[in-house]
């Protein structure tokens, strides 16, 4: 493997929803989108870090920098026999992990293509569709809720998230749970509770959720534990977990039970298969999360999606609900609650140049 040259773009595309979570509400996105070529074939990937440290610390500018100054110059034109040669030479750096996992997984997608396969194939999934979920931002009150929810469920997901924050969390659950007694649902507060919030938090154990995602704060592990102790409903970690360690110390300490996995946010696909494989020795349950990603992003985290131990629905919905036009080719449209998996070669989607060029903020191209 012997990247030649990259290009990294900024596009910025606008939502089809505004998406309201505890943290704010995202109306577009800024998608730093990166392209890797070697021997004749182009590897790509895109980075899910906001452009302010709204989610997570990393931030669109800061991952620019670091691609264009640092990553890219010291790993072009220099050979490695496999992906996790560049991973492991990537794991030097500190933090970073999603900007690190924009050049680590367009060089999976590469290698992928170089060896005619498709990516999940080369990942040791298995599977020709993935199971689905939706994620519904926060919506200005139970009607509109309910509505989005009724669409959701027409649409065949298999299981509802409902975004949370203090004040808006058991009016819309028991909403929700009183129009559908038996759908798989779930709440994710990204981070906005405490442990002083206790008892909003153990309300929620009434709906028989299948977790709750990321109730305490997004570096977090001995509160999240503390707060398992006191609630029945399994708690999910997604901020929390940014490393295989991450995984190891949250299992072993009982911080929760179940993890949402974003191979974008853990420095790429050799980090999101060792987290895999740990919480698989746990027993503990895990799904594909999301980061409302273009198509490039989410055919990544289909491929992902097929190793063994997802066992809940993930976040990858249709493209179509995010996007007026997707920067790929393809359809990524979930039908019954499935999610084909792309099977050409790599991440097996490739790029609306068209769309691509009306929507670039700025595009800059590094050489060995
Ligand atoms: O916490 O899972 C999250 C979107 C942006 C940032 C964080 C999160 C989300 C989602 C949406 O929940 C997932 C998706 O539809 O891609
Ligand atoms: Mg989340």
């Amino acid at each position: 493997l012997l990247i030649e040259s990259a290009e990294l773009r900024v596009l910025e595309l606008p939502l089809r929803f505004a998406f309201e979570t505890s943290f704010g509400v995202m109306r577009r996105r800024y998608v730093p989108l990166l392209t890797l070529h070697a021997q004749g074939h182009e590897g790509y990937a895109e980075g899910v870090m906001d452009y302010l440290p709204l989610y997570r610390e990393e931030t669109v500018p800061g991952a620019l920098a670091f691609l264009e100054r640092q990553l890219l110059p010291r790993v072009l034109g220099r050979a490695y026999p496999h992906p996790q040669a560049l991973a492991a030479e990537l794991a030097s750096y500190r933090g970073n992990r999603m900007a690190r996992a924009m050049l680590e997984m367009a060089a999976w997608d590469l290698w992928a293509k170089a060896l005619d396969l498709p990516l999940w194939q080369v990942l040791g999934g298995n599977g020709s569709s993935v199971a689905v979920g939706v994620s519904l931002g926060i919506q200005r009150d139970v009607a509109a809720t309910l509505d989005l929810l009724a669409q959701s469920v027409d649409a065949g997901y298999q299981r509802v998230k409902l975004k949370i924050k203090p004040g808006w969390d058991e009016v819309p659950v028991a909403a929700a749970r009183e129009a559908y007694p038996d759908l798989p649902l779930t709440v994710d507060a990204n981070s906005a509770y405490t442990l002083a919030d206790l008892s909003a938090l153990q309300r929620l154990d009434a709906y028989h959720l299948k977790y709750i995602e990321q109730p305490l704060a997004f570096d977090d592990l001995l509160d999240h534990a503390a707060l398992q102790r006191e609630i029945r409903t399994p708690i999910c970690l997604d901020e929390s977990i940014t490393s295989a360690q991450d995984a190891r110390k949250a299992l072993g300490i009982g911080a929760g039970r179940v993890i949402n996995l974003k191979v974008a946010r853990v420095g790429g696909h050799f980090e999101a298969r060792r987290i895999h494989d740990v919480t698989q020795a746990f027993g503990a349950a895990m799904w594909c999360g999301g980061m409302l990603e273009t198509g490039v992003g989410r055919a990544h985290n289909i491929h992902l999606s097929t190793l063994e131990n997802f066992v809940f629905p993930g976040d990858t919905s249709s493209a179509s609900r995010y996007w007026q036009r997707d920067i790929i080719r393809e359809p990524l449209e979930v039908s019954g609650g499935w999610m084909p998996v792309p099977q050409g070669p790599g991440i097996g989607v490739t790029l609306d140049h068209g769309v691509i060029d009306e929507v670039t903020r700025s595009v800059t191209t590094v050489r060995a």
